[in-house]
């Protein structure tokens, strides 16, 4: 398998959490954001994604785009270790808990979202960087709510296994402190998140440890 990735994309850091957790070995296939106006701009990319996001995942050669969607994929083809929990409440509860992060918080603060407040709306840093934090307490009240209701064994968002849930909030996690957000109100979020950070899956994956970490 060959992912397209980039060191710093949460949904990237979402896939390869994933891979890693299942013991799939892939290729790092680096797409820097930023360079010469986004690599994820360039014709040979988009022909593979039309939206010109990473993650993709080619597999067989075919090419997957959407980490959830991926990372569902990944799930069915190799079932262990499952992601997503049997029971299906239990499965309907990491699935809104994902989505709840990957629909309803990420794309709000995404580079293309951010830069378009740059320009042509032509927000200061001030201002950007009030709305990145903004919508991180909105999204993190909520989960941090969710989370101390979900009882969990306080390791996990749900239940007493890593699942898609806990896959989707380590990454946005890390973005949260890269912006300086204020993290003292979510200790269940910051206490889940700093045990699934010392797991080998998950700090293979991190951002720092990507080939394109600069
Ligand atoms: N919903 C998509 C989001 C993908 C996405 O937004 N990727 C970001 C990096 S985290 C990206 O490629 N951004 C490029 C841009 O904003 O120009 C997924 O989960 O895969």
């Amino acid at each position: 398998m060959k992912l397209y990735t980039y060191f710093r994309s949460s949904a990237a850091y979402r896939v390869r959490i994933a891979l890693n957790l299942k013991g799939l070995a892939y290729e790092s296939l680096p797409r820097h954001l930023l360079r010469d106006g986004g690599e994820h701009r360039q014709s040979e990319f988009l022909r593979l994604n039309p939206q010109g996001l990473v993650p993709v995942l080619e597999d067989n050669g075919s090419a997957l785009t959407q980490s959830l969607a991926i990372i569902e994929y990944l799930e069915e083809t190799h079932p262990e270790p499952a992601l997503l929990p049997h029971a299906p409440l239990q499965r309907a509860r990491v699935r809104a808990l994902a989505l709840a992060i990957a629909c309803d918080i990420h794309p709000l603060n995404n580079l293309r979202v951010l830069n378009y407040l740059r320009a042509p709306l032509g927000l200061d840093k001030v201002s950007v960087d009030a709305w990145y934090r903004h919508w991180i307490a909105c999204g993190f009240t909520a989960l941090e709510e969710a989370a101390e209701r979900m009882a969990s064994d306080g390791r996990h968002l749900v239940g007493t296994a890593v699942t898609l849930a806990d896959v989707c909030l380590v990454p946005q996690m890390y973005n949260a402190r890269r912006f300086g957000c204020e993290l003292g109100p979510y200790p269940t979020l910051r206490t889940i998140s700093a045990h699934l950070e010392s797991l080998p899956a998950f700090a293979r994956a991190a951002p720092e440890a990507q080939p394109d970490a600069v």
